[in-house]
């Protein structure tokens, strides 16, 4: 089924309210047309030539094939977005589409297309012109984000590959409590990726060794990543992260208070795993994160002087003494 079909009679609108009621944009510039329930969704329709700019959600359905006519179903007033996906032009009554999709066949088609207007009650319009695209997707829109964590006693964030934030206190510091804030662009989907560490001063998991108070150490981590543009937190520390454990040590705790516990504490130390930084990973070999009461994990220094959001939770994976290296992935879809 083609889209379009006859050239039909111009003419322009009357009333401010018509204009207003079809003129539209959003900052996501994508029109669609789906085929199965003739529905013509403008996501972003900008009324130029009127004496102030105004924006608009349209949906449009249609009314019968042959030629095209549709008709305004909903407005919705929106910002307009500074490259609005489509235009209706007041004074000569045309409504160009920059990239409307065909959905609902066999498989998507893309046009460009022109409308002109048929009547003005209810409004009508008839396509007089397509040209056919290629359907690529809109460009991914890029924000800034804030991110702050506090881990004991390190971490590494990445997004998708690329390092993002990485304690500034490094992991061979044996007491190192501190909270990191940091800034970043991205788009949506956030591909969150943290390398977590818990201290220890060798391979035994043990710290303080020889010292009247060497121990087990146990780690903890919470974050929180805001989106600037809205100031909302769009991601936390929480349960929904998925986790796999790489240094886990000592396998036998009875070692804790061995004189040479370097040789009596034993370990398992994995490397990480090929492609674990991909959002295709199979993740069904790892842990959901453990969340843990602040009174579990103790926060010290630097905790304190952040304002946490109420769902961000203290994480580890299942044993949060004898972990002591993880990897962690949280994907936020926006
Ligand atoms: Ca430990
Ligand atoms: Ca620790």
């Amino acid at each position: 089924m083609r889209p379009i079909l006859a050239v039909s009679p111009f003419r322009p609108l009357g009333g401010l309210a018509l204009w207003a009621a079809i003129a539209a944009a959003t900052a996501a510039p994508t029109a669609r047309y789906d085929l199965g329930t003739g529905r013509l969704s403008l996501g972003g329709l900008a009324l130029t030539g009127a004496v102030q700019p105004a924006c608009f959600d349209v949906e449009l359905i249609t009314h019968t094939p042959d030629p095209l006519v549709v008709e305004l179903e909903s407005a919705a007033p929106v910002a307009c977005p500074a490259t609005p996906s489509a235009t209706f032009d007041v004074p000569t009554g045309t409504l160009q589409i920059a990239r409307v999709s065909l959905t609902g066949g066999a498989q998507t088609v893309c046009y460009t297309a022109t409308l002109n207007t048929r009547s003005t009650a209810p409004l009508r319009l008839a396509l007089s012109a397509a040209t056919p695209l290629a359907c690529n997707p809109p460009e991914p829109t890029t924000r800034r984000f804030k991110g702050e964590v506090w881990a004991d006693n390190w971490f590494a964030l990445y997004l998708g590959e690329t390092l993002v934030a990485e304690d500034s206190v490094p992991i061979t510091t044996e007491r190192s409590f501190n909270a990191e804030t940091f800034q970043f662009e991205a788009s949506y989907p956030l591909e969150l990726n943290f390398v977590l560490k818990d201290y220890k001063q060798n391979d035994s998991g043990l710290e303080y060794i020889g010292a009247p108070n060497q121990q087990i150490g146990d780690g903890g981590m919470i974050m929180q990543i805001t989106d600037l543009q809205t100031g909302k937190v769009v991601a936390v520390s929480s349960s929904a992260m998925r986790c796999t454990v790489l240094h886990k040590a000592p396998l036998n705790p009875s070692c804790e208070k061995d004189r040479n516990p370097s040789s009596t504490c034993l370990f398992r130390n994995l490397p990480e795993p090929a492609g674990w930084k991909s959002p295709d990973l199979d993740l069904s070999g790892w842990e959901a994160a453990t969340v843990y009461s602040a009174a579990e994990v103790g926060p010290k220094e630097g905790y304190f002087g952040v304002t946490w959001d109420p769902t961000a939770r203290f994480i580890w994976t299942s044993d949060l003494r004898l972990d002591n290296t993880l990897l962690c992935k949280l994907r936020v879809p926006g």
